[in-house]
């Protein structure tokens, strides 16, 4: 059993697609163990997204995640993290398979609708970085 980060950005959120979002996890059979929503500030940005520290991109990104508030959610399942993945669809929905949700969601590389982690490691230190041991269900 795995446990994964999943954000919905904002591109989504101002489009109300939360609950689509979250309905379309659910339905591959992903349990919800952690559901919040909250405003990132820049600080929590720049840890989020250091590895992308120094790319052309890096200050956009930040703008943009710190814009509106965003839902953060914990899934657990089996290969959760990448079952998330392909739940997603590649990062720029152009590319994304038909049917993922960056493809029927995503309006561009940058507005993709949602995060979600791309490794065990990773994963680990994203849900603490969002989370609470206490705010994480068994149930
Ligand atoms: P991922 O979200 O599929 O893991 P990453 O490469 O980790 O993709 O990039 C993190 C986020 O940064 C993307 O989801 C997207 O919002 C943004 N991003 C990635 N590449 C670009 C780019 O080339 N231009 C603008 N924004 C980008
Ligand atoms: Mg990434």
């Amino acid at each position: 059993m795995e446990r994964s980060l999943v954000l919905i950005k904002p591109d989504a959120m101002k489009r109300n697609l939360a609950g689509a979002i979250l309905a379309r996890f659910e339905q591959k059979g992903l349990k919800t163990v952690g559901l919040k929503m909250l405003h990132m500030d820049e600080a929590l940005a720049k840890r989020h997204y250091a590895v992308h520290e120094g790319k052309p991109f890096f200050n956009d990104l930040v703008k943009y995640i710190t814009s509106t508030p965003i839902v953060a959610i914990v899934f657990e399942g089996d290969n959760a993290i990448e079952l998330i993945r392909k739940t997603m669809g590649s990062t720029d929905p152009k590319k994304a398979d038909k049917g993922t949700i960056r493809a029927d969601f995503g309006l561009d590389i940058q507005n993709n609708a949602t995060h979600g982690s791309d490794s065990p490691e990773n994963a680990a230190k994203e849900i603490k970085l969002f989370f609470k041991d206490k705010e994480i269900f068994n149930y």
